[in-house]
C-alpha cells in the first residue's frame, strides 16, 4: 500500500490536471467499435434482481482474501437491485451473519465467459472512507492453477480514501501484490462519484489494454513466455463489487457515517472482433 500511496502522490502532481481535457460524457449509445460485435451485454432496462441468466452471486463474510468487513448476500433486492435502467449495488450498514455490513458481488461466471474481447461497464462509484469498489475478472477454469497462476485482471478499482483514484492492476504467478511486483496504473477521474464514466478492457491475444472513456492508462504486454506471464489466453468472467473495509479498502478504517453507499451501472457490454 506504501507503493500505492506514492503513485497517488506522484499523478496528484503530473496527471489530474491533465485528465480533465478528457471527455466526461461520452455517449452511452455510440456505435460498436470498428470491427467488433456485441456479444453479451446487459443494459438494465428491467426492474427487480439481476437477470439471473446472465448473473450469479458470490455470497459470504469469509473476507474474501482481503479480510474485507462485508457480507456479499445472495440475491437480495437490498444490496442488488435493477431500477431505472440501472443495477444498484448497495453497500449497507447492518449486522447480518456476523458481519457489521452487507453488500453483493456479482459474477457473469458460466453465463458470461469470454477469451478477449472487449469488455465496456459503465459506472458511478460510492465515494467515502471504507469503500472500495470493483469492476474486475477472474479465470472461470483456473487452467494454470490457483491464485494467482491462473490470472486476474483488475479493470477499475478505487479506495474510498485515496478520492478519485482509479487503478487498473494485473496479477500473474509472475507479476502479484504478494511479491509486491504487480502491474499497476492509476490514472485521476475527478468526478467518477458524481458522473458515468466508461471503464474498458481491450484483450487480444498480444497485451490488454485498460481505458477510463478515451483514455488509456494501463497497457499489460504478452512477453511470449508462457503462462506465467501471460494466463490470459483462457476464457475469464465479469465480477462487479462494492467492498468494505479489509486490507485494502479498510487501510485507514472505515466511516459508519457514509451509508448505505451504491455503486451505479448503466450497462455492461461486451464486444468480440467479428
Ligand atoms: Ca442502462
Amino acid at each position: 500500500m506504501k507503493q500505492f500511496f506514492f503513485f497517488v502522490c506522484v499523478l496528484t502532481l503530473l496527471n489530474l490536471g491533465g485528465c480533465k481535457d478528457n471527455p466526461k460524457d461520452p455517449n452511452p449509445d455510440s456505435e460498436i467499435p470498428a470491427g467488433y460485435q456485441l456479444v453479451w451485454s446487459d443494459e438494465f432496462n428491467y426492474t427487480g434482481l439481476p437477470d439471473a441468466s446472465k448473473w450469479s452471486y458470490d455470497i459470504g463474510g469469509n473476507g474474501w482474501g482481503n479480510e474485507e468487513a462485508q457480507y456479499f448476500t445472495d440475491s437480495r433486492l437490498a444490496n442488488a437491485e435493477v431500477k431505472g435502467g440501472y443495477l444498484f449495488i448497495n453497500a449497507i450498514k447492518e449486522d447480518f451473519e456476523g458481519k457489521k455490513y452487507t453488500s453483493a458481488r456479482l459474477v457473469t461466471r458460466t453465463k458470461g465467459d469470454w477469451l478477449y474481447g472487449r469488455i465496456e461497464v459503465r459506472a458511478k462509484l460510492p465515494d467515502g472512507v471504507g469503500m472500495w469498489p470493483a469492476i474486475w475478472m477472474l479465470p472461470t477454469d483456473w487452467a494454470y492453477g490457483g491464485w494467482p497462476a491462473s490470472g486476474e485482471i483488475d479493470i477499475m478499482e478505487n479506495l474510498g480514501y485515496i478520492p478519485y483514484f482509479i487503478s487498473a492492476t494485473v496479477q500473474t504467478q509472475s507479476y502479484n501484490f504478494r511479491s509486491n511486483s504487480q502491474k499497476q496504473a492509476i490514472t485521476g477521474v475527478p468526478d467518477c462519484y458524481t458522473q458515468f464514466h466508461n471503464y474498458i478492457l481491450e484483450w487480444e491475444s498480444r497485451e490488454l489494454r485498460i481505458y477510463v472513456d478515451s483514455k488509456l492508462y494501463q497497457t499489460f504486454k504478452n512477453e511470449g513466455t508462457g503462462y506465467s506471464v501471460w494466463p490470459f489466453d483462457k476464457q475469464f468472467h465479469l465480477i462487479l463489487n462494492v467492498a468494505v473495509g479489509g486490507t485494502f479498502g479498510g487501510a485507514q478504517g472505515i466511516d459508519d457515517g457514509i451509508f448505505p453507499r451504491s455503486m451505479v451501472i448503466d450497462y455492461v457490454r461486451v464486444y468480440q472482433k467479428k
